[in-house]
């Protein structure tokens, strides 16, 4: 049965803004000589030149293409300027890319929701700017319409009688008997214009825009006029567009099930989808994707713009392509580990910048077997709850590893000999954390911290300790490189493993297939398979700054003071919860019945075996009393605070309220307030 369509839809403004060849743009502003010459930016790799991941428009006209490798674009257009992608740790570097893309983005979000939709792209609800506008300055009455407004692409706008375009624009826009919905998009056209003029003052880049009444057709309008130009859909446009436009260029259509429609069901243009009941399609794929098939085909999409303006997942991944695969497990875990390194530090400042932190960490690999007749099957993809920390990260990403290269060369696969294996090769590697959300401010942050770590840090330690050291890697007799290879390194405990390591089904849209190309680069991996959530496995990240975070729960006050206090002239950029966070993190205050203990047990009712463990482990270092030096507090935590500790540490920095030795009185501290007693 058909559903009912969503007309509302129909008057939302949204827009999907592109950067144009983004990194050489980026590669530009950094060296403006290079600036309108044909110019390519290539993987560091100098293989024939290096792939190229990014051609400038100047470079297309020569024929330059992104398939091709810097000793071709030469051959092509020997002028072409190519510049080769930064590198860092033996790989390509892209924070410049993703700062410069966070720029953009801050600009494009002024005027209404925006939604990071990788690194060059954004998505725009720019509906209430709109209605706005269309209140207080309709553009029916506007003398002048801005010049670049005038340069947009209507759709179905009739330019070939030989009338001046930018003309006919202005009277579009300027149309006082146009439906609401157009009158809306009229609004849009000028929004966008001003905000794309507005990206190039203060970031010297370009941009393309579509701007239609859903994410679907605004992606669809942004690509076809470039660079530096924008596109609109009005709705008396839609059916027009989709008619003709071929399947597999539908954002989601370009894989499997493009095929499919095209080779089972003939359908090679989107309207060609029109001929199909609403059942049929849900017969044939299913009642989810029937529906979405049977709406696509009407340019209806319900699908909102979230207001993100960070990316849902960090992401580090490099390709060893052809005679570079990864033959050998200590090779797998070399770059692992500069893989690992690179993430952490990624998570550290998301953390650091955004108070955000992930939850899920995963290994994806691609990888061959030349001997097995099952040569075609998938490195699986595995995940794990996220432990905070270069080391820890490390650790777990291997054993991913590990655990993932058990079952793809299965029991009786990859055979080795010395210190090469035979029979596999890893020809691409990257780890990804997910599941990132923000951490809640104040009070519930403080108290989730600790309990999180008390509760999830032990049992996912747990299990990790049990893959590390209670298990071997099955492998046939006269695997000596593996034998070896194990002597040294972390052992999988696969029983225990089933309930830690999860496989991973990464749901990629043609975005993140993108992003997974050549230089692996900032890769939007969401929408994985993992149900099981790990709470907050911080530790680590502040072990990045300072490196003995565990002890520091059982060390005596004066050592806690004097590092503090060492830590606190470093840690000069940290502030809010990360600093709260450190302060709490260093020492608990609460000997007994404390706030941790207290929230820790009215969460999980005291009844999960880890509880009891962290509160033996913990309280055994723990000392009865508690005290610090107020001038200790940082500002930057003060906000964090509920208002009544605020109020209260305020009061102690009055000096007539201060203890001579300038100690706040146990009474006072922010564990009593803490306190079971003091709350109820
Ligand atoms: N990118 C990459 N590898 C790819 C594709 C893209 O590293 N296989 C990087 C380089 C691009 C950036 O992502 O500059 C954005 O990719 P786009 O597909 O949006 O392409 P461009 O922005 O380069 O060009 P266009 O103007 O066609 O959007």
């Amino acid at each position: 049965m058909p559903v009912a369509k969503p007309e509302s839809s129909d008057s939302r403004v949204i827009a999907h803004v592109d950067m144009d060849c983004f990194y050489v743009q980026v590669e530009q502003r950094k060296q403006p000589q290079l600036r309108g010459l044909p110019t390519a930016v290539v993987q560091y790799n100098e293989w024939k030149g290096g792939a190229l991941i990014a051609v400038s428009y100047e470079a297309r006209k020569f024929g330059v293409k992104r398939s091709m490798r810097g000793e071709e674009a030469k051959e092509v257009c020997p002028q072409v300027q190519l510049v080769q992608v930064p590198v860092a740790r033996g790989k390509a570097d892209l924070s410049g890319y993703r700062n410069a893309g966070s720029e953009v983005v801050s600009i494009l979000a002024r005027r209404g929701r925006c939604e990071r939709a990788s690194i060059d792209e954004v998505y725009l609800d720019l509906t209430d700017a709109a209605e706005m506008m269309l209140a207080d300055n309709p553009p029916q009455g506007m003398e002048t319409i801005d010049e670049e407004a005038l340069k947009s692409h209507i759709l179905g706008l009739n330019n070939e009688d030989g009338s001046d375009v930018k003309e006919n624009v202005r009277k579009w826009i300027h149309r006082h008997n146009a439906d609401h919905r157009d009158k809306l998009l009229a609004c849009g056209i000028l929004i966008v214009a001003e905000l794309r003029m507005q990206v190039l003052k203060e970031t010297e880049f370009t941009c393309s825009a579509g701007i239609a009444h859903n994410k679907m057709l605004a992606k669809l309008a942004s690509g076809m006029n470039k660079p530096a130009q924008q596109t609109v859909v009005p709705f008396s446009s839609v059916k027009g567009l989709l008619d003709t436009l071929p399947i597999r260029k539908m954002k989601q259509l370009g894989g499997k099930l493009g095929i499919s429609l095209q080779m089972d069901m003939g359908v090679n243009t989107v309207g060609d989808l029109l001929q199909f009941p609403e059942e049929k399609l849900q017969e044939r794929y299913g009642i989810n994707t029937g529906t979405w098939l049977w709406n696509i085909a009407r340019g209806i999409s319900g699908e909102e713009v979230e207001g993100r303006l960070l990316p849902k997942s960090h992401g580090s991944g490099k390709t060893f392509p052809g005679p570079r695969a990864l033959k050998t497990v200590p090779a797998v875990q070399h770059w692992l580990n500069q893989l690992c390194e690179e993430l952490s530090e990624r998570l550290c400042s998301d953390l650091d910048q955004n108070k955000r932190i992930a939850h899920t960490l995963t290994l994806h690999a691609r990888a061959y077997k030349s001997s097995y007749t099952d040569s075609q099957k998938k490195f699986p993809s595995k995940s794990c709850p996220l432990r905070y920390g270069t080391a820890k990260i490390q650790e777990d990403a291997f054993n991913l590893f590990q655990a993932g290269l058990r079952e793809y060369i299965g029991f009786y696969g990859g055979k080795t000999q010395g210190s090469h294996c035979s029979g596999w090769g890893i020809t691409s590697l990257s780890v990804s954390a997910s599941k990132i959300v923000p951490i809640p401010s104040g009070t519930c942050s403080i108290a989730k911290y600790f309990q999180g770590q008390s509760t999830s840090h032990f049992s996912s330690m747990q299990s990790s300790d049990n893959l590390n050291t209670e298990a071997t890697l099955s492998l046939p007799s006269g695997s000596e490189c593996y034998s070896e290879v194990n002597l040294s390194e972390p052992k999988i405990d696969f029983p225990k493993e089933e309930s830690w390591i999860k496989d991973t089904v990464p749901d990629l849209d043609l975005q993140e297939q993108k992003d997974l190309s050549s230089t692996l680069s900032e890769k939007t991996q969401d929408g994985f398979i993992q149900e099981d959530i790990s709470p907050l496995l911080l530790s680590g990240c502040l072990e990045q700054n300072r490196s003995k975070q565990q002890q520091d729960l059982t060390k005596d006050e004066s050592q806690f003071k004097s590092e503090y206090k060492e830590r606190k002239g470093k840690r000069l950029k940290d502030k809010g919860t990360y600093s709260i966070i450190e302060l709490f993190k260093s020492y608990n205050p609460n000997p007994s019945g404390s706030f941790l203990s207290h929230e820790y047990n009215r969460t999980v009712g005291g009844t999960d075996a880890s509880s009891s463990s962290y509160s033996r482990d913990e309280e055994e270092g723990r000392r009865e009393a508690w005290g610090y030096n107020i001038d200790e507090i940082d500002s930057s935590v003060m906000e964090e605070l509920p208002t009544e500790i605020q109020d209260e540490i305020k009061s102690w920095m009055q000096p007539h309220k201060r203890r001579p030795n300038n100690m706040v009185q146990r009474s006072c501290t922010i564990s009593h307030y803490f306190s079971p007693s003091k709350k109820s």
